[in-house]
């Protein structure tokens, strides 16, 4: 097979000085951090959708970069069987494990469905053949159920229990590709399970449906040997209006409210975050609390444009961040998704590398200064000092739950007026992360 990204050399280390735009800066595989390879600690993944297949293409105008690979006509199988070349090729020269695919991305859609499966069979046996003699695997899968106009509605929360019917069966297929192509993970995004006016909207029973559909998935998941983690990739709008998996705090009452949290974890998405009004490490925190940060979607959004832009992060402090939620976490158990895009001029093959170089040295970097940060340990000493009145007296009766409000009640009243709490420093703590960061 000849190679496709002719011209596009393995993308080395070559260290923060260099000014090869073909290089890595800050993304060392092998180099330790906190006791563990990089390569470790970030365990990055390349979106089969929009790094093999989109093009560019905007509501204003059709694509500017060219998905063919080599493949004579798009669209085809033999297409699709160029994307997987491309697609290994890709990995290999930047040294990514791993993969997440939608099943529509891997082949082209069908009239009917048991004609899509057979290709789905097919481009998987590819599939597996590139795998074998490399390290990729496959992170995780999902079923596209929102481009179809049959989606139009939902899915799980379609009026249509044809629809439905349907929608379960592109599930079914997909986790039985996931478990073939040794998947870590299953993802549901809920891009147009959601509403745009409750004239027309039957809230309670759309989410009732949702839940049963993720049961039957757990059910089958589990029978035919998937013992990954199921994902909830949550997003407030867009498509819909309001859609039902606004931010994890939603998306993990709902999994609490329908018994699903033992399966299920969190894929957050920082452009998804952004867009719920969060920022991407509220969403980490409050997915980590709950004992569900599983994967990351690692993009950035736009704050000038308010919608689901899905750029390469390059934003440091944003990472940092990020990276400082999952060394807390100990880690993920799923990966680094890059669920990016080119900016639509950059429509060059080399453009594509240099997304991905982007993405990693960006993440990279987070992971060494979030390390740095737990190392100097200012940061979380101050978070520590904050909270200390808990260890001894009235709050330590507090953290144990020994006391009562009538115990507090007469305790203020003998105190009089308390104390301010202390300050909360933050210009001190963010003078601190700009000297770890730059110093
Ligand atoms: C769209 C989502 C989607 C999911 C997978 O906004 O990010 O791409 O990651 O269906
Ligand atoms: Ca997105
Ligand atoms: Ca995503």
């Amino acid at each position: 097979m000849s190679e496709i990204f002719k011209g596009i050399p393995e993308i080395k280390y070559e260290g923060a000085k260099s000014t090869n735009s073909l290089a890595f800066k800050y993304y060392d595989a092998d180099k330790v951090v906190l006791g563990k390879k990089m390569s470790e600690h970030l365990p990055f993944a390349m979106a089969w959708w929009h790094n093999l297949c989109a093009e560019g293409s905007d509501m204003f105008g059709r694509g500017t970069a060219d998905k063919a690979f080599g493949a004579d006509e798009k669209g085809t199988m033999a297409h699709a069987k160029a994307k997987v070349d491309a697609g290994f090729e890709f990995m290999k020269k930047l040294g990514i494990k791993y993969f997440c695919f939608h099943d529509v991305d891997i082949v082209p859609e069908a009239d009917d469905i048991k004609e899509t499966n057979k290709r789905l069979d097919e481009i998987t046996d590819y599939i597996l053949e590139k795998m074998k003699g490399t390290d990729v695997k496959c992170l995780w899968g999902t079923a596209n159920m929102f481009s179809n106009p049959r989606f139009m509605n939902g899915a799980g929360s379609t009026n249509s229990a044809d629809v439905y019917a349907f929608a379960a069966a592109q599930v079914k297929k997909a986790l039985e590709l996931t478990v073939k192509l040794g998947g870590k993970g299953y993802v549901f995004w809920g891009g147009r399970e959601g509403y745009e006016t409750l004239m027309n909207t039957d809230m309670a029973f759309e989410q009732e449906n949702i839940a049963y559909l993720m049961k039957m998935a757990v059910e089958y998941g589990r029978s035919i040997g998937f013992t990954g983690d199921f994902y909830i990739e949550p997003k407030p709008k867009e498509p819909m209006k309001h859609q039902y998996d606004f931010d994890a705090a939603t998306a993990i009452g709902f999994l609490k409210a329908h018994g699903l949290d033992k399966d299920f974890k969190m894929n957050i998405e920082a452009n998804h975050a952004t867009l719920a009004g969060h920022t991407f490490e509220h969403d980490l925190r409050v997915s980590a609390i709950n004992g569900m940060l599983g994967s990351i979607d690692a993009n950035q959004g736009d704050f000038l444009l308010g919608w689901d832009t899905d750029e390469f992060p390059y934003d440091v402090y944003t990472a940092t961040k990020a990276m400082y939620e999952v060394l807390k976490a100990g880690g993920l158990t799923g990966g680094f998704n890059f669920d990016a895009k080119n900016r639509r001029p950059s429509y060059t093959v080399e453009d594509m590398f240099k997304g991905y170089i982007l993405g990693m040295d960006t993440f990279a970097l987070g992971l060494i200064k979030a390390a740095a940060i737990i190392e100097d340990g200012r940061l979380d000493k101050f978070i520590e000092d904050k909270y200390s009145s808990y260890k001894s007296g009235i709050g330590k009766k507090i953290i144990d739950r020994t006391t009562s409000l009538a115990e507090l009640a007469s305790y203020a009243e003998e105190m009089g007026a308390p104390d301010l709490p202390g300050s909360g420093n933050q210009e001190g703590l963010e003078a601190i992360f700009n000297q770890i960061l730059f110093g």
